[in-house]
């Protein structure tokens, strides 16, 4: 199939009846050629690592081909092209997507299998490719499955961090880190492209030239030096980029003089720096050094990419003379993942101005119909700041353009709303309070971007009303909703195949895959007790699978008879997986004074819960120890055991992710309303027929109104009820329900160990002056969050009525699937139209 023959596998054999099997055997034959000539390995070795390395450049062929006939056929027809900018992505493992891609599970397992290999056991010697943090990046993966699925000209940017995140460690003592080694050996899926090099300064300064114009100089020059990472589309030829950007310095860099002379740290300065670009994704920023390092990032992703895209947009040049730059804007579609990307705002103005001499007001209209902004949290300490003595010293440029589109936004709105007058101190880009003068990077993004969007409905009206009402008055028009969403593929198609051929069993078609709003087709059959019992084994497979998993990672064994319940995301207050553990240590609590023929009336749980703390984040390693300790002694506690065991799953990530979700029950989305943005992962559980107990909060109220919320374990305060309640509680008006009182003097008593709780339950009194005074509502939500438990508890006992909810959550999760976004975004943003490859 992709030309590469030198293995004995004659094209003879492809001649013959059964095609299937022809094509097995010509995929054995070139992953034997990669085991041979691909040098990675030496030769008489063909263990299972080597088999995937094998396994993955034999697919990696056949993206390349694919890739290049895509970037061709985009080359020829010159549509409309959409580049998203982001400083994360979770791509996870990448084998199994790209073979389920490219509808080859039956060939390669064939191949394997004549090899001596089952296809699973070499999809699991692969490493993730863990590139970002949380949701914001996760979602940016999705969506470049849904692009390339839907033919759209549309790639990703983003950088490629040898270290990752972190790798968690749970150990006696909580949370430890340690660096992410992905790319220890190599990624098979990486293209290095040694002819897409830009040069990225920093430091410098700014030279005026005798025209008037400005050029900026000096500092120091790093390359970055293009990889790219095929991404296929499901059954299209389509496979689109992502660009991951890596940081080099050059040859001449290297100071031979001080080499020479031993100075050999000196002589390498240059390469040294150009290295901790992308060491690591969100390096520590507590210092000034942190600071500048994750400030070179940003702007890096930002002038590579833009410096990539215009390069394009000439080289897609007509011939007839270069191309007029107001086209750009009908060329060009930049999407900023978040406000991490902002610095693509000035950076392009100033290609445009100071590299290809286009005046202010040209630049401005150019820029301003380019860019387009999502937001993705609310929270105050999320939305960044950059000192602007910081960014003078590393950007001088660009603070200077920064200065100038602050001054401009200013004067219009002096000359044009005098009712703003007063407003102006928060609205303007720079904040020049004396003590701390920074830059509201947020701000910069939506005075210069066409559309700024939320990521589900309530938290796109939040940012309406609240976050950028007053914007709204200026612009109108420039707010956007476009919920969130999650790739079918991935997240049902292939890490629950079991469950996805019974889907397309009852709906006689697999069309849902790409079409998810088929599922509604199921709710038909949700009492069918066929369906049911196919449902329940298939979950039963799932559960056991998963059960493997833990005892394999953990050491502890769970009954895959209880009630899966599981919580992963990121670890943070808001979104409350104290309250969870709270509520674990309450049930333990009351399991210890049962009688034993009570405790066997009760329903017996698994509580898993995952997810990393930021390193820097005290309150939130706190949590992480507590759950883990809880576990230690619950678990071990032989009258209750049977009946509750609780895991922290370490070390949470994509290919986690597969393993859980499939085989969860119920999973716990709840955070204090209003905070949490979207949350995907509760789309990825619904569609994996999973129960949801949750608050109205970011997507779960959207997907309560499509299952049905008969279908959805409801509590707790709404967002409006919110700022009320917090200055009840700040003036000591909570009463707490006693249940809050008793589990947190149990957790304080000792029982789970000698570690110093105090701060992190301190943290959910009202008004001891620890934090901010249960700021998150904890003890306000603790009492209908058990309640919603106890009904939990009740409706896993009739198993008909939990299997009918179950099939309900997914056959209404049609409309999260990321092709619903990604289209969406198509039209209303960035106004692109598919264009596959023929
Ligand atoms: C996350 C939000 O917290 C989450 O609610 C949302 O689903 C996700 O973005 C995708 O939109 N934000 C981040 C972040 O990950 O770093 O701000």
């Amino acid at each position: 199939a992709n030309g590469k023959a030198g293995t004995g596998v004659s094209d003879k054999v492809s001649e013959k009846a059964n095609p299937e099997a022809n094509e097995a055997t010509e995929i054995a034959g070139n992953i034997i050629y990669h085991a041979k000539y691909s040098p990675h390995f030496s030769p008489l070795k063909f263990g299972p690592e080597q088999a995937l390395y094998a396994t993955a450049e034999s697919l990696r062929d056949r993206l390349i081909q694919l890739w290049n006939e895509t970037y061709l056929h985009f080359h020829k027809v010159d549509p409309k092209q959409t580049y998203y900018l982001s400083m994360e992505y979770l791509q996870g493992r990448a084998l199994t997507n790209a073979i389920g891609n490219l509808d080859l599970k039956g060939p390669y397992a064939d191949a394997l299998r004549k090899l001596g290999y089952e296809l699973e056991e070499i999809a699991e010697q692969e490493k993730d490719a863990a590139l970002g943090n949380g949701g914001l990046g996760r979602l940016a993966s999705c969506f470049l499955d849904s692009m390339a699925t839907l033919n759209l000209p549309a790639w990703g940017y983003g950088l490629r961090y040898r270290h990752g995140l972190f790798k968690q460690l749970i150990t006696k003592k909580g949370q430890e880190e340690v660096a992410e080694d992905w790319l220890e050996k190599f990624s098979p899926w990486e293209i290095v492209r040694h002819d897409v090099v830009f040069p990225v300064r920093f430091f410098g300064h700014v030279q005026i030239n005798p025209d008037g114009s400005r050029k900026w100089v000096g500092g120091d020059v790093v390359q970055a030096l293009a990889y790219d990472v095929p991404i296929p589309g499901f059954k299209t030829k389509n496979t689109i980029s992502l660009r991951l950007w890596e940081a080099k310095a050059r040859a001449v860099d290297l100071d031979l003089f001080q080499f020479n002379e031993g100075e050999y740290e000196l002589a390498a300065q240059l390469h040294s720096r150009a290295q901790q670009i992308c060491t690591v994704l969100y390096p520590g920023d507590a210092t000034e050094n942190g600071k500048f390092l994750r400030l070179k990032q940003q702007f890096f992703l930002c002038s590579a990419s833009l410096q990539d895209i215009i390069s394009r947009f000439n080289e897609r040049s007509t011939g007839e003379g270069s191309r007029k730059w107001s086209e750009f804007p009908s060329k060009v579609a930049v999407q900023m993942n978040d406000t991490h990307p902002t610095l693509a705002i000035p950076e392009l103005m100033r290609l445009l101005m100071d590299d290809n001499g286009l005046g202010w007001d040209e630049a401005w209209d150019v820029t301003s119909k380019t860019v387009a902004y999502t937001n993705h949290t609310v929270l105050p300490e999320a939305l960044e700041k950059w000192s602007q003595s910081l960014m003078w010293k590393l950007l001088p440029r660009h603070m200077e353009i920064i200065e100038e589109i602050d001054k401009r936004f200013v004067q219009t709105i002096r000359s044009t709303r005098v009712d703003l007058e007063d407003k102006l101190s928060s609205l303007s880009i720079l904040d020049h309070n004396p003590q701390k003068p920074v830059v509201r990077m947020a701000n910069l993004c939506v005075v210069s971007s066409h559309t700024v969007n939320g990521v589900a409905q309530l938290h796109s009206d939040i940012l309406k009303d609240e976050l950028f009402a007053d914007y709204v008055s200026i612009w109108p028009n420039k707010f956007q909703n476009k919920t969130n969403g999650i790739t079918p593929r991935r997240w049902l198609r292939f890490c629950s195949p079991e469950l996805s051929d019974i889907i397309t069993k009852w709906l006689k078609t697999d069309k849902w895959i790409t079409d998810l709003d088929l599922l509604t087709g199921l709710r038909q059959f949700a009492d069918n007790e066929e369906l049911q019992s196919e449902w329940a084994s298939a979950k039963a497979a799932n559960k056991q699978r998963l059960a493997q998993y833990i005892e394999r990672v953990t050491g502890v064994s769970i009954d895959t008879n209880s009630l899966f319940d599981i919580q992963v995301k990121r670890i943070h207050e808001y979104k409350r997986q104290l309250m969870n553990i709270l509520g674990v240590i309450y049930r333990f609590k009351k399991l210890k004074e049962m009688k034993p023929e009570e405790r066997k009336k009760t329903t017996p749980r698994t509580v898993m819960i995952g997810g990393k703390a930021f390193a820097t984040y005290t309150n939130a390693k706190r949590i992480v120890k507590l759950v883990s300790d809880v576990g230690d002694v619950v678990n071990s506690d032989p009258e209750v055991n049977e009946y509750l065991k609780v895991v922290f799953v370490p070390n949470y990530n994509v290919t986690v992710a597969e393993m859980l979700i499939p085989g969860s029950e119920l999973s716990q989305h709840i955070s204090t309303a209003g905070m949490e943005a979207s949350g995907t992962s509760n789309m990825k559980f619904a569609l994996n027929g999973c129960l949801i107990i949750g608050t109205l909060d970011g997507a779960n109220v959207e997907i309560r109104e499509e299952i049905g919320e008969e279908n959805f374990f409801l509590f707790g305060a709404t967002a409006d009820q919110v700022p009320r309640l917090r200055k009840e509680r700040e003036d000591g008006l909570f009463k707490p329900d006693p249940r809050f009182e008793e589990a947190k003097q149990f957790a304080k008593s000792g029982v789970f160990g000698t570690y110093d709780y105090g701060p992190l339950l301190d943290s959910l009194e009202g008004n001891t002056g620890y934090g901010r005074g249960d700021y998150f509502l904890v003890g306000y939500d603790f009492a209908s969050y058990m309640d919603a438990q106890a009904k939990v508890d009740e409706a896993y006992k009739d198993r008909k009525r939990w299997l009918k909810m179950s099939i309900m959550s997914t056959a209404g999760s049609g409309k999260f699937s990321s092709d619903r976004t990604i289209a969406q975004y198509a039209k209303e943003i960035w106004n692109i139209a598919a264009c596959p490859v023929p």
